[in-house]
């Protein structure tokens, strides 16, 4: 029997993108999707072997609706759930079974059974193997349900069946699931549970030795990314599989890698250390916010430890970089906010910031909330993405929020001040130069790219002057991220309202039109000082 996987794109518009697929970023370097669906391949994984399996990854290539199979396998978080149900319809047309698991079906179970011919909510390790046995013996129920969670060290390898492992830009290992923390705009501890549990050290290790990879220069470009919402969930975990990860990293089976944890990392000098000594180089960070009241309405307490310039720049003097995820549209942000957002991130020199638009996701009490407030304009999920206005905000317009939101994907990734934030990252001690090689590689692959567009053309020049001028330091890898990006804020701006330069000039005035909100730092500066 053969069960095919697919993964589905959000929706089936070519000229649509997403930041985190990065889209140019491939191109330039080869590669066909930067982040495969973890969720899938470990449902994979836990498929006994008797079964055969394929995988179609739509971002990777059209989908063959006619690929011979006898059991269809989905996973939609919410945003991709509506073309999710588009490509379940076209296979049931073909007289398929089809099967939905993944974080919308668990939140949304009864719409998904609209859709479908079967369900599995939760983590489904364990249940999988069972649904399979029911499919083989024609007596598929409608739902499954994951009673509880399974142990930690039974969760299988994943598997990528017949996609080409180098096919990914990125390769992905998650270490811990659950958070006792309840943000209000997030559905992880409803999913996961509020509880930390914790992978093995040894089967950690186990399973990035036992990732597959590409061709050589494909491995040298592969990173790992470890996609644990808190990889810093307890100290003392986090320190002991670091200090199993350095071995790898110094005999090359561990390049780079970079990990979610809250600005907390800071406080420990020799977890930081251990990060840096591990072959860490980007820590994911979510700052959601640069105001105190907006992080104590929403619960995010977990940042509050340093001040968050301190916080930066002791990651910084250890040579890793930071996303940092921000979010816009806070019932406390004003105007001021998209000014007060940009100038924190370049003042700081935050080398990858990564905007949201606030997005009450289903199963969140914020959700509720405000579709309680009758605040909610429609719930078509594929607009449920972060990058849509789903909602009605309080001290702005639907128009404004939008603008604000590219307003600042463009300041940070599209403008000579963005140029200036690179230039200055490369131009700390402790980041080394890229080699000739490297330089001569990108530029030929910049010239050939038709995608680039003259914009971000100029842009890869003179960034490519500042990093010759510079003693020849500068990281390629960094300024091909910022080329996609700046691609991204080009494409960005089919969403901009009639008025957006209008709007942008509101922006730039930021504290004279709007009050200005005290700072992270501010709050904890008064604090101390009551
Ligand atoms: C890694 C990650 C990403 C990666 C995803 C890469 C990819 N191609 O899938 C990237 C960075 C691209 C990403 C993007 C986004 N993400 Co994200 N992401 C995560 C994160 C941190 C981990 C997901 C993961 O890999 N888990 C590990 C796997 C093993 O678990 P799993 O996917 O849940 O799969 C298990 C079960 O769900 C089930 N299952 C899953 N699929 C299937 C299929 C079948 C057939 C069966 C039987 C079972 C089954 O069994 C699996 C094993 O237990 C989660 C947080 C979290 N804890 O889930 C957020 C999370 C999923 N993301 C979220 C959001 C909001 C987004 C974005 C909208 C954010 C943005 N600003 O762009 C986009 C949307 C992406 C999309 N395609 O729609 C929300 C989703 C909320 C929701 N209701 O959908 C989460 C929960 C974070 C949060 N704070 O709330 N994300
Ligand atoms: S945002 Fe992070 S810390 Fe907050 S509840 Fe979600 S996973 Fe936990």
């Amino acid at each position: 029997m053969k069960i095919l996987f697919v993964s589905n794109r959000k929706n089936n518009d070519p000229t649509e993108r997403e930041l985190y697929e990065m889209e140019l970023m491939n191109e330039l370097l080869g590669f066909r999707r930067s982040l495969y669906d973890l969720g899938l391949m470990t449902v994979m994984g836990a498929t006994p072997a008797r079964f055969d399996l394929a995988l179609q990854d739509e971002y990777v290539a059209p989908l063959d609706y006619d690929e011979p199979c006898d059991l269809v396998a989905l996973s939609a978080k919410t945003s991709c759930s509506a073309r999710a149900y588009a490509v379940a319809a076209e296979f049931r047309k073909r007289r398929r079974k089809v099967v939905l698991g993944g974080i919308h079906a668990s939140l949304k179970p009864d719409e998904a059974l609209e859709h479908v011919d079967c369900i599995v909510t939760g983590e489904a390790e364990e249940l999988w193997p069972k649904v399979l046995e029911d499919f083989e013996k024609g007596a598929l129920k409608r739902r499954y349900d994951s009673a509880g969670f399974p142990a930690m060290d039974q969760i299988p390898f994943q598997r990528f069946a017949n996609q080409r492992p180098g096919d990914f830009l990125f390769q992905q290992i998650q270490t811990t699931r659950g958070c006792p923390y309840r943000c209000r705009f997030c559905s992880v501890p409803d999913i996961a549970g509020q509880e930390f549990r914790f992978k093995p050290v040894e089967r950690v290790v186990a399973e990035i030795r036992a990732l597959p990879r590409g061709g050589s220069l494909q491995r040298r470009l592969q990173a790992l990314y470890m996609v644990d919402d808190n990889f810093l969930s307890r100290v003392h975990y986090t320190k002991e599989l670091l200090e199993a990860l350095i071995p790898l990293h110094r005999a090359g089976e561990l390049i780079e890698w970079s990990a979610e944890t809250t600005l907390n990392v800071a406080m420990d000098e020799e977890l930081l250390a251990l990060f840096r000594a591990a072959g860490c180089t980007t820590l994911i960070i979510g700052i959601e916010s640069v105001a105190a009241a907006t992080l104590q309405s929403m619960q995010k307490g977990v940042n509050f430890c340093l001040s968050y310039p301190e916080a930066i720049e002791r990651i910084h003097k250890t040579g890793m970089s930071i996303v940092g995820n921000f979010i816009v549209g806070f019932d406390t942000d004003t105007l001021a906010v998209f000014k007060q957002t940009r100038d924190f991130i370049l003042e700081h020199n935050i080398l990858y910031p990564f905007f949201s638009i606030l997005t009450p996701m289903p199963g969140t009490a914020l959700h509720e909330e405000y579709k309680a407030a009758g605040r909610l304009h429609h719930q078509e999920w594929g607009r449920y993405d972060t990058r849509h206005v789903v909602f009605k905000p309080t001290h702005m317009s639907e128009a404004q929020l939008m603008d604000g939101y590219v307003w600042l994907y463009e300041q940070c990734y599209a403008t000579d001040a963005a140029l200036a934030n690179l230039v200055r990252f490369w131009a700390r001690p402790e980041r080394r130069g890229a080699t000739w090689i490297e330089r001569a590689w990108v530029r030929w692959r910049v010239a050939r790219s038709r995608r680039i567009g003259p914009r971000n053309r100029d842009f890869f020049r003179r960034a490519m002057a500042a990093m010759t001028a510079r003693g020849k330091k500068g990281d390629v890898a960094q300024l091909l991220y910022y080329l996609d990006s700046g691609h991204f804020a080009d494409f960005l701006a089919r969403f901009k309202s009639p008025d957006y330069a209008r709007n942008a000039e509101l922006f730039e005035r930021g504290e004279t039109i709007a009050p200005r909100q005290t700072t992270q730092w501010e709050h904890k500066r008064k604090v101390a000082a009551r």
